[in-house]
């Protein structure tokens, strides 16, 4: 499905790269101001890359290091949006900065990252079952070991690092449906997926997973995982914690805080200068039917730590670079679950502003000899700056762990983290469809993609034949149906175009009066599978949008080496002649579907759900009274399709499965569909 979705993709970015070719007009936006975009960014000087390019076709590129104290650390850390031509850098580092963590009783203070750290002897080495359908990443280490008065010197390397992508389900969906109304029109709809890089460190009893997650959407989420074992050296008076043993007056567990920093070094677009500041919402004074709340702008123009304010949102912008409505582009801190320890002055603040200094990489017992034990209030009254040009921020999210009977061997993980958002990093939503892109600003109403962004389209494509042999005298053909799915024009107007993931196989079949093209497939396609994707791309100047069909694959065998002169007649006879290679013949499928409804109104669009046995995967077609109305590609031998709309009256449907290189072809005899006003 995956490899499927980033095919499709790819044969409509081969599509327009052909049309940029052929010199046709193509609009774009205004200009931004200021561009850093680079193709690739600079190769990683650390330890490695993690690059990856989501399902949904927004990419991450950035740089990985594992540190003796702080753990994984993500420097130089880039993104691309499916429309954008190039990566923008977002930030020059992230990385843990403390775990501080008191316990109630006042007994003990933990500071996990500067005493112990997440990487050396703590970093844990990762089995495959914790990176399912990931990638794990050796990391070499070498570090002094001291015991006692003893000390050696360890190297090892070990699978430490995950990186997966994950479901996250709805991205967006926006239904093109009048006010009241219960018919379906256009659907945009799209399921998320984010790429997901983690370590895991164990330090004494607990277990800690540092998660850094990159949505499609553009977000970043840091966050840390608590896992393992409660202290067993933290039992008490209940009335520091909560009895997790026997009855209601045995020993308790010692509740605590789990206070985790991140520095974030911003590096937004890479611009030389840029700037903080937030944004606070407060209730001035009410309306008529509700308060009303004012947003006002402080900017950060010195080192500050900011307490925790409801409804603040913090943000880091290049004044110099702009998106394509001309706001500066950037990032913002938003928090979600947070409670902040304000027992002592380094974890009473949420967000602490410095201006860049690198020596200052730990909140607080900085390990850094150049500001040696330092924290971020000492950061702050130590600063001199009064014009913050490259901020970096300590974010402090705290948890208060009273612990429950549930948390017991094995704890279950709980969760803390914050995300980066991006604030006008783009001048849309990154996963914008085609046919939304026009909509900016006040939509003025429902959106309505039919008149304010174009017609849509939809293309379908049909095989002759599932293969053909290398060479052939007559190819194989698709035919390529593009369907108008809005607007008021009737038969999309341009051309087709057929691609092989990034080949462009064929180019420039005029569509139809018909709606269609037969585009014949080269007899020279070298032998081999191919994924082939129906591309169509409408005439300049008209309001037709592109539309890119589902991957059929097509298969091309070599050609039969002719018989050469030099094979002596003396070929071994223990050959038969008749052992013909054992090519699995194609299978017989069936197929057999049925109808939602066998009744619908006019303004309605008819679901089938078709089934095939004897086959998994290719294309069915569904006719109308022999007519085309709908395509689609079977998954796990099903496929569930929604029609053109049809006119009033009584329709024969019929399905064909189109069959491929191991499957025949079958149709399923026709079924009455009603369509009534
Ligand atoms: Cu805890």
């Amino acid at each position: 499905m995956r490899w499927t979705a980033q095919l499709r993709r790819r044969a409509a970015a081969v599509a327009a790269t052909a049309l940029l070719g052929a010199g046709l007009a193509v609009t774009t936006g205004p200009a931004p101001s200021y561009a850093a975009e680079v193709t690739t960014p600079a190769a990683c000087s650390q330890e490695g890359t993690i690059a990856k390019t989501l399902k949904n076709g927004t990419s991450w590129y950035m740089c990985w290091n594992v540190e003796s104290k702080k753990g994984l650390v993500l420097e130089s850390v880039y993104v691309k949006a499916p429309h954008d031509t190039g990566y923008r850098k977002v930030l020059d580092s992230l990385a843990l900065a403390q775990l501080n963590v008191p316990y109630d009783s006042g007994q003990h203070l933990w500071n996990d990252i500067t005493s112990y750290g997440f990487g050396n002897q703590y970093l844990q080495k990762l089995d495959p079952s914790e990176c399912p359908d990931g990638e794990l990443i050796d990391v070499d280490q070498a570090w002094l070991q001291r015991s006692g008065t003893n000390s050696a010197y360890v190297t090892r390397t070990l699978p430490a690092i995950c990186v997966q992508e994950v479901e996250t389900g709805l991205a967006y969906r926006s239904h093109e449906q009048d006010w009241g109304s219960i018919d379906d029109d256009l659907l945009f709809t799209k399921q998320g997926t984010s790429m997901v890089v983690s370590t895991v460190s164990k330090v004494d009893w607990y277990e800690y997973q540092s998660r850094y997650e990159f949505t499609d959407g553009g977000v970043i989420a840091p966050s840390l995982g608590a896992t393992g074992d409660i202290s067993p050296e933290d039992f008490a008076d209940p009335v520091y914690g909560w009895p997790v043993g026997p009855g209601a007056t045995g020993a308790a567990a010692t509740s605590h805080h789990h206070n985790a920093f991140w520095r974030v070094d911003f590096g937004i677009d890479g611009a030389s200068t840029q700037r903080a500041r937030y944004m606070d919402s407060t209730s001035t004074s009410t309306g008529p039917r509700g308060p009303i709340l004012t947003t006002s702008t402080t900017p950060v123009t010195a080192a500050v730590g900011l307490p925790m304010v409801k409804r603040r949102i913090y943000n880091v912008y290049a004044p110099t670079s702009e998106n394509a409505d001309q706001h500066p582009r950037g990032y913002e801190i938003v928090f979600g679950a947070d409670d902040p320890y304000e027992a002592q002055p380094e974890t009473t603040n949420q967000v602490t502003f410095t201006q860049y200094n690198a020596c200052q990489e730990f909140a607080s017992q900085n390990q850094n000899p150049a500001c040696a034990l330092q924290s971020v209030v000492d950061y702050v009254a130590n600063s001199t700056t009064s014009n913050i040009s490259n901020p970096v921020a300590f974010v402090n999210v705290g948890f208060h762990h009273l612990v429950r009977d549930e948390d017991q061997s094995p704890m279950p993980i709980h969760w803390q983290g914050f995300e980066l958002v991006p604030r006008d990093f783009w001048s849309m939503n990154p996963l914008t469809p085609t046919a939304r892109e026009c909509v900016n600003g006040n939509p003025g109403g429902q959106v309505d993609s039919t008149t304010a962004c174009g017609w849509a389209t939809a293309s379908d494509v049909v095989l002759s034949a599932p293969s053909q042999v290398a060479g052939t005298g007559t190819p194989a053909t698709a035919t390529v149906t593009v369907e108008q799915l809005s607007g008021s024009g009737t038969i999309p107007v341009g051309t087709v175009s057929l691609t092989d993931g990034l080949d462009l196989v064929a180019t420039g079949v005029q569509v139809g009066t018909d709606g269609t093209a037969v585009v014949p497939i080269p007899a020279s396609l070298a032998a081999g599978e191919h994924q082939l994707t129906a591309v169509f791309a409408p005439e300049p100047g008209t309001k037709w949008m592109t539309s890119a069909s589902s991957t059929v694959p097509f298969t091309v065998e070599a050609a039969a080496v002719t018989a050469s002169p030099s094979v002596a007649p003396s070929a071994s006879p223990s050959v038969s002649p008749s052992a013909t290679p054992s090519a699995d013949a194609p299978k017989a499928t069936r197929t057999s579907f049925s109808l939602a409804k066998k009744k619908i109104k006019v303004k309605q669009r008819a679901r089938v759900k078709v089934s095939v046995s004897g086959a998994t995967t290719g294309t069915v077609v569904i006719y109308s009274d022999g007519k085309r109305v709908g395509t689609a590609s079977l998954t796990g031998g099903a496929a569930a399709v929604q029609l053109k709309k049809l006119g009033v009256g009584s329709h024969k449907i019929t399905v064909t499965f189109v069959g491929s290189s191991g499957a025949l072809s079958s149709t399923a005899g026709a079924k009455v569909l009603k369509v009534v006003k």
